[in-house]
C-alpha cells in the first residue's frame, strides 16, 4: 500500500510542531474543577471567569457545582481522578477534612490547585499552589475603616453585629479574625452579636431580622462577611423602619456591582474588594504545573477598598 505524499508531509509537519511546542500544548489540557456553589454574586463572577478563561485558552473544563456541600466536592474530585484529568482544581467550601481525597489524587499523580479558599492540611505537598485573596487582610481593612470612622466622633459607643460567612470556611474564619484584630482595644467598640448567614442574601436578611428583634435600636454597625448578606440585611433594616447606612453603618466585603448600587443609594458605607476573576491565573498555573514548572505555594490577588464616596465614580470600571 502506498501512503499519499500529502499525508506523509502533514504527519511530518505535525511532528515538527509537536517537537517545538511545550508538552502541554501538544494535547489539550483537561481540568476538573469543583466549585463551591452559586451562593453569591461573587461566586457567579468567579464561575464565569473560570469558564471563560478555559474557553479562550482551549482548555477542556469539567465543571461540577457542589451546592455548598463538602461531600459533593469529594465525589466530584473522585470522579475527576477516575476520569484521569490532567489537573484538579477546586475551591474548598470548608477548610478541614480534605486529607483522604487529596491523598487519593496524589497517589493518582494528578496535581491539585486550590482557588479562592484554602484548606487546612499538615502535608502541604497535597496541593501545588493556592490562588486567592488574603482574607485576614480583608477583615483587617474592614475593621480599620471602622476605627478611622469612629475617630471622628470620640466617646461614642459602637455596638457591632456581625454576619459571618459559611461556618468552617476560610473566608469566614479569616475575615472574623482580621476584623477582631483591627478593632481590638478600641474604646466603646463591641461585637454584640455574631452569627452565620451562610454568604447568602436570604440568610443575611433572616439573621439580621433576628438581630434587630433582639437588639432593636442598640445596633450601630453591621459587619457582613460578604456583600450579598449585607444586601439581604439592608432589606431587614428598612423593613424595621431604620435607615441602612445612616442609623446603622454597614461594612461588607467583595465589591460586587450590587454593593456599588447600594452605596450609590446611600445604604452601604464601604465594601472591601475581593477579586473573583481567578480564571486566567488558574489556566496559567495549570499549564505551568503540567509543563513541570515550579510554582509559588501562594499566589495572592491584589485588592482595593471602596467607600461610598467614590462608588459612583468607580461603578463604570467594575467588571463583576
Ligand atoms: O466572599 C463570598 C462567596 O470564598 C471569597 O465566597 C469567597 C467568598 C465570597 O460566597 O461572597
Amino acid at each position: 500500500m502506498t501512503i499519499p505524499r500529502r499525508f506523509v508531509l502533514s504527519l511530518v509537519a505535525a511532528a515538527a510542531v509537536a517537537a517545538t511546542l511545550p508538552a502541554y500544548a501538544a494535547k489539550p489540557l483537561t481540568i476538573g474543577f469543583s466549585q463551591v456553589g452559586a451562593e453569591s454574586e461573587w461566586r457567579t463572577a468567579n464561575t464565569a471567569s473560570i469558564k471563560d478563561a478555559a474557553k479562550k485558552e482551549g482548555v477542556t473544563l469539567k465543571f461540577a457545582d457542589a451546592q455548598q456541600k463538602q461531600e459533593n466536592q469529594v465525589k466530584a474530585i473522585r470522579s475527576f481522578i477516575a476520569q484521569k484529568v490532567d489537573v484538579i482544581a477546586f475551591s474548598p467550601v470548608v477548610e478541614s477534612g480534605w486529607e483522604t481525597v487529596l491523598r487519593e489524587a496524589k497517589a493518582a499523580k494528578i496535581p491539585v490547585i486550590l482557588t479562592d479558599r484554602a484548606v487546612n492540611v499538615t502535608d502541604k505537598s497535597l496541593y501545588v499552589t493556592f490562588i486567592g485573596s488574603d482574607f485576614v487582610e480583608e477583615g483587617r481593612n474592614a475593621g480599620r475603616w471602622l476605627v478611622a470612622q469612629a475617630a471622628k466622633t470620640p466617646g461614642k459607643t459602637w455596638n457591632i453585629v456581625e454576619l459571618q460567612g459559611t461556618v468552617g470556611s476560610a473566608p469566614a474564619i479569616d475575615r472574623k479574625a482580621g476584623f477582631a484584630e483591627a478593632i481590638k482595644g478600641q474604646a466603646g467598640m463591641n461585637i454584640i452579636r455574631s452569627q452565620t448567614g451562610d454568604f447568602t442574601r436570604a440568610k443575611g436578611k433572616e439573621v439580621m431580622e433576628a438581630f434587630l428583634k433582639a437588639q432593636g435600636k442598640n445596633i450601630n454597625v453591621l459587619y457582613a462577611h460578604n456583600d450579598d448578606m449585607a444586601i439581604g440585611a439592608i432589606q431587614a433594616i428598612e423593613e424595621a423602619g431604620l435607615k441602612p447606612g445612616k442609623d446603622i453603618l454597614i461594612i461588607s466585603i467583595d465589591g460586587v456591582k450590587g454593593a456599588f448600587e447600594a452605596m450609590m443609594a446611600g445604604k452601604l458605607n464601604v465594601t472591601i474588594e475581593c477579586n473573583p476573576l481567578l480564571g486566567p491565573q488558574l489556566m496559567q498555573a495549570a499549564r505551568d504545573v503540567v509543563a513541570g514548572k515550579a510554582l509559588p505555594k501562594r499566589i495572592t490577588t491584589v485588592e482595593g477598598i471602596f467607600p461610598a464616596e467614590i462608588a459612583a465614580k468607580e461603578f463604570p470600571n467594575r467588571r463583576y
